[in-house]
C-alpha cells in the first residue's frame, strides 16, 4: 500500500487564504489568529505542496502604505525562495472591503468601477513578476438582492468592458498571463453575475481577448446551483477553456462549505479525478477549501494535507477502475465506443439519414448496462475491488 504522500509532479497548490482562513461567519468572529502569507507557504512546502495562489491583501492589507506593501511582498518572496514553492495563480481581493459592497467591475458607482480595474492592474504586475501564469476573477460581488438596483444588461457590458481593458492591458505589458472566470451562483450576494460554468462560457465569446480568457470553475460552486461539476469541467475541456480549478467538497444545494477536497460528495470527487486524470488540463490541481471554524493549527494543516491525500487515494482508484478487465467489458457493453463514431459516415450529408429507418421496438427493448457499469465504479470506490 503507498503511502499517498504528494510530489512536486502532482502539482498540487493551495490558496493562501484557505489555510490562512481565521474561521470569521457571519454569525461569530474568527477563532484562530491571523497566519502571515510567508507562515502559510512554509507550512505548505513541509506538507507536501508545489505551488500557492494570493489575493493582494493575503500577502498586505487593502490600506498598507508603499512601504509595508513592499515589506510584505518582501517576505512573501523569501519564503518562496526558500522553500521553492511556485506562484501558480493569483488574483485580486474586489470583495472584501466596503468599497466593493455593490460589485467592482460591475458597480453602478463608476469611480468604484475604475479603481477596481487599477487595483487589479496593481496586482497584475505583481503576478507577472512572480511568474504567476493564470489570473482568477472571482466576482462575488458582482449582483445584487434586489431587482431595478441592478440592471443586469448594463452589467454585463461594464463586465465585459472590464475583462477587454485588462485583456488589453496584459497584451500591452507583454505579461504571459491567462484569465480564469470563477462562477458562483450566489452568496455574498443574492444572485451572482456569471453564476455558472455555462453562463461564463458563453460570455466569454463576447470578449475581446476571448483568447485570453477561461474558466476556473469551483467543485462546491457548481454543487450549490445543483449541477453535475464533472460534467461542467468536461465542457470547460471540450471548449478549450478549462484553465484553472479549484477543488473542494460540498454536500448539496447550500450554503458555500468549502470542506476539504474528498469530503461532502465523494462519488463526485471520483468522477472528477477520472475526468482530470484523463484530459490534457495541465494546470496545477488546486484547492480552495477552507479548514472548519472548529480546527485549531495543528486541523488546518491535517485538512490541507488530507485534500492532497484524498486527490491520491483517488488516483490510485480510478487508474485501477479504468484498468479492470470488467470495465473494460462493461463500458464495450454500454456503447461507449460507438458514443465516440460520428453520426455520419465520411462523406454522408443530411440525406443518407432523410430516410432512416430503426427497429425502434428492439432498440426500446435493448440493454444499455449502465447501472452494471456504475456499480463497478461504486465498488472500487467502496474498496471492495483493486
Ligand atoms: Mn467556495
Amino acid at each position: 500500500m503507498t503511502d499517498y504522500a504528494p510530489t512536486p509532479e502532482d502539482r498540487f497548490s493551495f490558496g493562501i487564504w484557505t489555510v490562512g482562513w481565521q474561521g470569521v461567519d457571519v454569525f461569530g468572529p474568527g477563532t484562530r489568529p491571523p497566519m502571515p502569507a510567508d507562515r502559510a507557504v512554509r507550512k505548505l512546502a513541509e506538507i507536501g505542496a508545489y505551488g500557492v495562489n494570493f489575493h493582494d491583501n493575503d500577502v498586505f492589507d487593502f490600506d498598507a502604505s508603499p512601504g509595508e506593501r513592499q515589506e510584505k511582498i518582501d517576505a512573501f518572496r523569501k519564503a518562496l525562495d526558500e522553500t521553492g514553492l511556485v506562484v501558480t495563480t493569483a488574483t485580486t481581493n474586489l470583495f472584501g472591503h466596503p468599497i466593493f459592497k455593490d460589485g467592482a467591475f460591475t458597480a453602478n458607482d463608476r469611480d468604484v468601477r475604475r479603481f477596481a480595474l487599477r487595483k487589479v492592474m496593481d496586482n497584475l504586475d505583481l503576478a507577472a513578476e512572480l511568474g504567476a501564469k493564470t489570473y482568477v476573477c472571482w466576482g462575488g460581488r458582482e449582483g445584487a438582492e434586489s431587482g431595478a438596483a441592478k440592471d443586469v444588461r448594463a452589467a454585463l457590458d461594464r463586465y465585459k468592458e472590464a475583462f477587454d481593458v485588462l485583456g488589453a492591458y496584459v497584451a500591452d505589458q507583454g505579461y504571459d498571463l491567462r484569465f480564469a472566470i470563477e462562477p458562483k451562483p450566489n452568496e455574498p450576494r443574492g444572485d451572482i453575475l456569471l453564476p455558472t460554468i455555462g453562463h461564463a462560457l458563453a460570455f466569454i465569446q463576447t470578449l475581446e481577448h476571448a483568447d485570453r480568457v477561461g474558466l476556473n470553475p469551483e467543485v462546491g460552486h457548481e454543487e450549490m446551483a445543483g449541477l453535475n461539476y464533472a460534467h461542467g469541467l468536461a465542457q470547460a475541456l471540450w471548449q478549450g477553456k478549462l484553465f484553472h480549478i479549484d477543488l473542494n467538497g460540498q454536500t448539496g444545494p447550500r450554503y458555500d462549505q468549502d470542506l476539504r477536497f474528498g469530503a461532502g460528495n465523494t462519488r463526485g470527487a471520483f468522477w472528477v479525478v477520472d475526468l482530470i486524470e484523463n484530459s490534457d488540463y495541465s494546470g496545477p490541481i488546486h484547492f480552495d477549501f477552507k479548514p472548519p471554524r472548529t480546527e485549531d493549527d495543528e486541523g488546518v494543516w491535517e485538512s490541507a494535507a488530507a485534500c492532497m491525500r484524498n486527490w491520491l487515494i483517488l488516483r490510485d482508484k480510478v487508474r485501477a477502475f479504468r484498468a479492470d478487465p470488467d470495465v473494460q467489458d462493461a463500458l464495450r457493453q454500454a456503447k461507449l465506443d460507438e458514443l465516440a463514431q460520428p453520426t455520419l459516415a465520411e462523406g454522408e450529408d443530411w440525406r443518407a439519414v432523410r430516410s432512416a429507418t430503426a427497429d425502434a421496438d428492439a432498440l426500446g427493448a435493448r440493454r444499455t448496462a449502465f447501472e452494471h457499469l456504475d456499480q463497478l465504479a461504486l465498488e472500487h470506490l467502496y474498496g471492495v475491488r483493486s
